[in-house]
């Protein structure tokens, strides 16, 4: 056996974009927890720069089909990928990927593209974590969009997909269990719904009723939701697709703008409040002659600044309350 890399060096590869180090990070996170921790550390100020998407459904939906072509899309636009799938029923390395193997040697010799499946088992810390951690690696290395791809069921794919920040939740027609995927809790924090496999005749039923869901769903939302139609197995509908995967990547950013903004205004009035107060008391305390007197004290090393400004204040305010009790 080969001695193993330092975490250091593998942190260092990661960071230039190496595909190797890539894969051996990941493997580190879903085997070491005490070496993942120290890996996580070091890259993670070179994460936040990628768009995150989560992609989950039922299984057969065509998740992994569509985004296969997700992926040829955003590199004819000159954006690098990566690829997360924690999905037990059809794993990237089998045959069903991308339908055809062919394809998938095109993308996999694609140095912008960088896939990795993630089986569901038992994760220290959990599968959530563990998916987390792979997303920091893919998102450090400097793809610029990460995807993660996961079977809609359960709580804990509730858990992995909200690591997404844009959660594209894809349907087929006729799979009968759409309705009860959507039901999962994940018809709350879905972004954009698919109803892929649009070339079957029933498809545009399946559109009404996520339609119909969405709207008993109509909590006061800023952004709403969209059911979109594609054919993964054509492309059809795909760059319409990533036209609303862009569109809420940007509402996304106009929200974060927002809130930073806001935040500012609220400090701000909280500084401006405190020297009103402060200004009004000490002034108040100077007309009374109280600020004189302890002023005094302090010059001839009686008392500290701060104690007298407790004691004034707390006579202050004793005052006060007693002329609301009156
Ligand atoms: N008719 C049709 N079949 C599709 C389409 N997209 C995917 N499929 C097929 O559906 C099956 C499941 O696809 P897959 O991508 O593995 O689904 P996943 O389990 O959701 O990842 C495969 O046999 C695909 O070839 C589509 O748009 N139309
Ligand atoms: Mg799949």
């Amino acid at each position: 056996m080969k001695p193993l890399l330092p975490v250091g060096e593998i942190a260092k590869g990661v960071l230039a974009g190496d595909r190797r180090s890539v894969a051996k990070a990941i493997t580190i996170i879903e085997n070491n927890a005490s070496k993942a921790q120290e890996l996580i550390a070091s890259i993670y100020p070179h994460t936040g720069k990628a768009h995150i998407i989560g992609i989950t459904g039922p299984p057969g939906s065509g998740k992994s089909t569509l985004i296969g072509k997700i992926i040829r899309e955003y590199r004819r636009k000159g954006k690098t990928v990566g690829v997360i799938a924690v999905d037990p029923t059809s794993p990237f390395t089998g045959g069903a990927f991308l339908g055809d193997r062919i394809r998938m040697q095109e993308l996999s010799t694609d140095q912008g593209v960088f896939i990795r499946s993630m089986a569901t088992r038992n994760y220290l810390g959990g599968i959530a974590r563990a998916t987390k951690g792979a997303v920091k690696v893919l998102d450090a290395a400097g793809k610029d969009t990460v995807i993660v791809e996961t079977v809609g069921a359960g709580q804990s794919e509730v858990e992995i997909i909200k690591i997404g920040q844009t959660i594209v939740v894809v349907c087929a027609p006729g799979l009968g269990d759409e309705i009860q995927a959507i039901k999962a809790g994940i018809m709350e924090i879905g972004d954009i719904f698919v109803v892929n496999k649009a070339d079957r005749e029933d498809a545009n039923k399946a559109v009404m009723d996520i339609q119909a869901m969405l709207q008993l769903n109509n909590k006061e939302k800023k952004w709403r939701p969209t059911v979109l139609k594609t054919t993964a197995l054509t492309g059809e509908g795909v760059s319409q697709l990533i036209e609303k995967i862009e569109e809420h990547k940007l509402f996304l950013e106009q929200e974060l703008e927002r809130n930073t903004s806001r935040g500012k205004a609220e400090s701000e009035l909280a500084e401006a409040i405190k020297e009103k107060v402060a200004n009004s008391i000490i002034e108040e305390l100077k007309s009374e002659g109280k600020f004189e007197e302890f002023l005094q004290k302090i010059l001839e090393k009686k008392m500290d600044p701060a104690s007298v400004a407790e004691k004034l204040l707390n006579e202050k305010f004793r005052k006060q309350v007693q002329k609301c009790q009156n």
